[in-house]
């Protein structure tokens, strides 16, 4: 394992997007608290309501019972920078130059040069023109980490945190969403032991855009009273669809002088629909890998490039 990384194989990040200071700013009741977390490198298969039968994980179990899971869920990249740069922007991280035209595809660290250019609009600055309170939460620990241990802990902090949304009384008026950045590193090793999570059923992992372990992720999003719980969505998503879907909640305009690809979930929660998403590309670092075409019933994906390493920071 790359020494660089050790720093933050795990972590966990929340950014809270609260209308907790209601009175403060004077937001209307009517919108939500908005709790977003979002797991580095945790797999499609590392969740006990997505199959896994070896690791408990009854929080995050527990809310995707109480809401909506998505299981076609979509990073836009299979590596941490670009795809949490389209998460935060809603586009495509080659829309904003978080790609890379070489093998180093991720910044290791924040004090890093580089990172998402000033002129764009992330979701927190949205939120924050509408008058919501945000914050961030980086929760990271160091290797060792055994990889069951891991995961149980790591749903033992999300359930701290939607713990502590229960506690101040505010489950009922709270957007909550759950999902990885992409998918588990499947080289990730200690001895023989595989600890960098697990794709179930797909092929392919961290590094590999093209393929489906390296972009499908866990996606879970509870709002009671206003989605329906128990409820499993087939449809296309993608991680960009936060970027309008919290604007829309907020009552922001989403920027008009670019495009956005996200696509506002709330009419697919709330409606029987189809995805908007017609198309979705899946890109390795610049280069186009696959390319995803919905259509109504049918479904296709067009594979491109099928040779790919999963070393993070490599793909040729
Ligand atoms: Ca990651």
């Amino acid at each position: 394992m790359p020494s660089q990384l050790s720093h933050r194989i795990v972590s966990l990040v929340a950014w809270i997007v609260s209308s907790l200071l209601t009175q403060t700013y004077g937001i209307n009741e009517s919108r939500p608290n908005i709790l977003l977390i979002m797991a580095d490198d945790l797999g499609y298969g590392d969740l006990g309501c997505f199959g896994n039968n070896t690791i408990r994980t009854p929080n995050i179990d527990q809310l995707a019972k109480e809401g909506v899971k998505l299981t076609q869920h979509i990073a836009a990249a299979s590596v941490c920078t670009p795809s949490r740069a389209a998460f935060l922007t809603g586009r495509y991280p080659i829309r904003s130059g978080m790609v890379s035209q070489t093998k180093k595809r991720v910044f290791i660290r924040t004090g890093a040069s580089g990172g998402l250019p000033e002129n764009e609009t992330t979701f927190a600055k949205l939120l924050q023109q509408k008058g919501y309170a945000t914050s961030i939460i980086d929760i990271s620990w160091e290797k060792p980490a055994w990889f069951i241990w891991r995961q149980c802990r790591r749903d033992g902090l999300d359930g701290r945190i939607l713990a502590a949304v229960d506690r101040v009384g505010l489950r009922n008026n709270t957007f909550t969403y759950f999902t990885s950045d992409h998918g588990g590193y499947l080289e990730f090793r200690d001895g023989n032991i595989q600890v960098g999570g697990w794709n179930g059923r797909l092929k392919g992992g961290k590094g590999m855009g093209g393929w489906e372990g390296g972009i499908r992720v866990p996606g879970i999003v509870r709002w009671p009273g206003k989605v329906a719980p128990n409820t499993v969505l087939d449809e296309p998503t993608s991680l960009m669809d936060i970027y309008p879907t919290v604007a829309h909640l907020a009552g922001a305009s989403v920027p008009q002088d670019r495009i956005i690809d996200g696509k506002n979930l709330i009419p697919l929660l709330w409606k029987d629909q189809h995805s908007e998403h017609e198309f979705m590309f899946h890109y390795c670092g610049s280069h186009l890998h696959a390319v995803r075409w919905y259509q109504k019933e049918s479904k296709y994906k067009l594979s491109l490039l099928s040779i790919c390493r999963t070393f993070p920071g490599v793909c040729v």
